[in-house]
């Protein structure tokens, strides 16, 4: 097992110290780092003592250390799962080869970009939040929200690891751009599609952490498989942490159902909106926004720069060892294409299509938790039942931008989805009334109207504990 190094001034389990001018060059960008994080992270509560992970291993049964901590003094670190010794390439044209733990050269510049794009997601969504703090439903879900903040940035600083030690100087300029681009700037915006979109209210904040991390979950499982033994290594250990931030987006979008449902159940006929309630409408709507620009972030269905990342063994399926074979040169998936008549299937060279097979497999994943949520309607006796969106539906990336169908994936004129747009999209109405329901709620304990309390606390605290400090 790696060697792990909790009080240098970078926390690592990589032997940093062993390497002179890599550890200057990272020493180096940490002030950059923490002057963003100071100016972009959590507005308004730098100064609070929060109870708050960190990563101090990788070691399954305990690699992480909770305790009050502020946010700017929090030990981001990096931290890599230990090497699987003599990995092998495990799809694609080198099948079978041994991994590279050093960049191949004619895969440079296609390494280097998606490791860029990922690592961009990670500050976007730090920035995306920063103002969420002021509208909090509770101290245990204020706490939450830091916890995501802070292990985004060290997923930023797991990228910037990766760009510091195996892409010399370009690797150098593009951990700078990290820090320079933001979300929804109008000159220098996050790079993909959702990361530029407004969070400023925390059904957005759920929604978010249950469908866009869970892309991320996704995209870190494809990565985890690449040739590049360093990615797959950092990606490893980084879908530990990411499965606590879909659990907040789980338990969240959860517990907003529970308290409409408990209402309903009661009250059939109950004037929700007077109550300071989250209808199911509603709900649906941002259901379908945050699904569909997460559907985007899969890229195009069709795919030719997925064909060659996969050809190359630099990005895989999610799990590859769970696919029959691994080549994938003579199978073909049928994908609905738009054309003149409406849609007809075409089947695709499945390389070319490793995109929707990475997309499919996210929107399966997706509808569980959806089940979950309908399971708490049905026993409260709500007729209501959420549902996912058609993938054809207000789509932005791939075949299907430039196209419009209503939510069930029919075909529709331009005329009818202007018409019927604010049906299944959030409007100016539904951003309005929710933004009124954001009272920050921060008595211990206490929790806003329009959600359920949570069931359980964090690390066996009460769910009443003091998880924000506010003396
Ligand atoms: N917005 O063949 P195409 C996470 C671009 S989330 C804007 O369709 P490809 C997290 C694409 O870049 C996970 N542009 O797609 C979650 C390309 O541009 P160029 C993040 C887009 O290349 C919550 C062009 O369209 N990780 O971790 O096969 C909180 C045509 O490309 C979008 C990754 O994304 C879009 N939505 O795949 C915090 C993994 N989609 O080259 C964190 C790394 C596509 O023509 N990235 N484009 O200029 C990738 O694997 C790939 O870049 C993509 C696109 C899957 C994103």
């Amino acid at each position: 097992m790696s060697r792990v190094e909790l009080d240098e001034r970078i926390p690592n389990n990589v032997s940093l110290s062993s390497d002179r001018r890599l550890q200057r060059a990272l020493e180096q960008w940490q002030p950059k780092f923490l002057s963003w994080w100071n100016e972009m992270g959590p507005e308004g509560f730098q100064a609070r003592d929060v109870y708050l992970r960190t990563a101090i291993g990788t070691d399954a049964r305990g690699w992480a250390h909770f305790d009050f901590v502020r946010m700017p003094d929090y030990r981001w670190g990096i931290f890599l799962a230990d090497p699987v010794p003599d990995r092998r390439i495990g799809f694609g044209d080198e099948l079978g080869k041994p991994v590279w733990q050093e960049v191949p050269g004619e895969h440079r510049t296609v390494l280097r970009r998606l490791i860029v794009t990922q690592g961009d997601t990670e500050p976007a969504s730090v920035e995306q939040q920063r103002r969420l703090g002021h509208g909090c439903p509770s101290l245990y879900d204020l706490r939450n929200l830091f916890q995501v903040n802070v292990e985004e940035g060290r997923h930023l600083w797991a990228m910037v690891y990766l760009l510091h030690t195996y892409f010399g100087r370009d690797g150098r300029e593009e951990a700078e751009a990290l820090l320079q681009r933001r979300s929804g700037d109008a000159d220098n915006p996050r790079i993909l599609g959702a990361f530029n979109a407004p969070i400023d209210e925390w059904l957005s904040f759920f929604l978010f952490t249950y469908f866009t991390d869970r892309d991320g979950k996704f995209q870190l499982l494809a990565l985890a498989e690449s040739a590049f033994d360093p990615l797959s290594c950092t990606t490893r250990f980084m879908l530990t942490e990411e499965a606590h931030h879909m659990f907040v987006g789980e338990t969240g979008v959860l517990r907003i159902v529970q308290r409409t449902a408990d209402v309903l159940r009661e009250r059939p006929d109950a004037d929700l909106h007077k109550l300071g309630l989250i209808d199911l409408a509603l709900l649906q709507r941002y259901l379908n926004f945050w699904y569909s620009i997460s559907l985007d972030l899969f890229g195009s269905e069709i795919s030719s720069n997925a064909a060659s990342y996969f050809a190359a063994g630099i990005k895989g399926r999610a799990r590859e060892e769970h696919h029959a074979e691994h080549l994938a040169l003579a199978s073909t998936l049928d994908i609905e294409r738009p054309c003149e008549a409406g849609l007809r299937v075409e089947s695709v060279p499945l390389r070319n299509a490793m995109n929707e097979v990475l997309r499919r497999e996210y929107s399966e994943d997706s509808q569980r938790g959806v089940d979950k949520f309908n399971r708490v309607l049905e026993a409260a006796g709500v007729d209501f039942r959420l549902t996912l969106p058609s993938p054809r539906f207000h789509r932005e990336q791939g075949i299907y931008a430039g196209h419009c169908f209503d939510p069930r994936g029919e075909p529709i004129s331009p005329a009818e989805w202007r018409a019927r747009r604010d049906e299944w999209l959030p409007s100016a109405s539904d951003r309005a009334y929710v933004a009124s329901l954001m009272h920050p709620v921060t008595e211990p304990g206490k929790v806003a109207s329009w959600i359920a309390p949570p069931k359980t606390g964090i690390k066996g605290r009460p769910p009443d504990y003091e998880y924000v400090r506010f003396d």
